[in-house]
This record gives structure tokens, sequence and C-alpha cells, in this order.
């Protein structure tokens, strides 16, 4: 099945200069960037973008993270992409990820572990939507 999920290279990786490399490992499994952008987000966005996790103890520290310098967002395109990229990911914990993966390789902890990527069709939609307009994704649905 074709799907469409968002993905993020977070401050830790950007600042590193590993947006090439992490771009390369989607496109080895497959996965097309039909959107992207890159931006510094604020407090109240990331509070909005991961409004799941509000009342987690790592809240407060996963904002100051989130905000401390630019990231890149872009929605990867493919078969099974939700699945694809969070294995291509590996876990939330960079000491629990598998070998070759981008957290194994990129990661520092459990919060600065490079990337994110949607963990369900519902979350990817209102992700994609977060960022992006319609008219942003070069294979949606108004092309
Ligand atoms: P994931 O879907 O793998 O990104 O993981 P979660 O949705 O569980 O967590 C979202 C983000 O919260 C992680 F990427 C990093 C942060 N986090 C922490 O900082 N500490 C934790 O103990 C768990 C998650």
């Amino acid at each position: 099945m074709q799907e469409q999920t968002l993905a993020i290279i977070k401050p830790d990786a950007f600042s590193r200069n590993l947006v090439g490399p992490i771009i390369a490992m989607a496109a080895e499994k497959q996965l097309s960037m039909v959107a992207a952008r890159l931006l510094h987000l604020t407090r109240k966005e990331v509070e909005s973008f991961y409004y799941v996790h509000r009342d987690k103890d790592f809240f407060e520290s996963l904002i100051r993270f989130m905000t401390e310098g630019p990231i890149f967002v872009m929605v990867l395109q493919g078969e099974n992409a939700l699945t694809v990229w969070r294995e291509t990911m590996g876990a939330t914990d960079p000491s629990k990820a598998e070998e070759g993966t981008i957290r194994q390789r990129f990661g520092e902890s459990i919060e600065r572990n490079a990337v994110h990527g949607s963990d369900s069709p519902e979350s990817a939609r209102f992700e994609i939507g977060f960022f992006f307009t319609s008219r942003d994704l070069l294979e949606g649905p108004n092309s």
C-alpha cells in the first residue's frame, strides 16, 4: 500500500550535518521525498506537535531540545512508508536500536534521537497537515 509519513531530522542531527546521510538512508529504502521544509520551531509549535506527551515528565526537556535549533521536515512516500521509515529509524532509545538504523548510528540518547516518524495513519495525517498543505505535496491528491 502506498503511504505517506511525516519525517523530521531533529536539531541534534541537523546541527551535525546529518541531513544528507539520513535522506540517503530513506532513498535506499525506496522512500521518495514529496515535500520538505527547513524550520526552527517555537515552543508553542512543539507543544502542539507533541500534544499527546503533554503530561509526561520528559515534556519540558523535549520542548527545550526541539526548539534548540533548526530541523528538516519532510513527507516521505512509498510502499508501507510508515513501517519502512520506523524500521529505518530504529527504536526510540538509540541504545536499543538495531544495528544500522538511523538512531543506532546517529542518536545520542532517548531524547536526542536524531529523527521522528509518524506512528500511525492517523498521526501521519495530523503531522503532515501540521507542516504542509496539499499544495506542498508533489504527489498529493491535488497534483
Ligand atoms: P517515537 O515514536 O519512537 O519517536 O517515540 P515516542 O512517540 O514514544 O516519543 C516521542 C519523543 O519523545 C521521542 F522521540 C523522544 C521523546 N522521549 C523522551 O525524551 N524521553 C522518553 O522517555 C520517551 C520519549
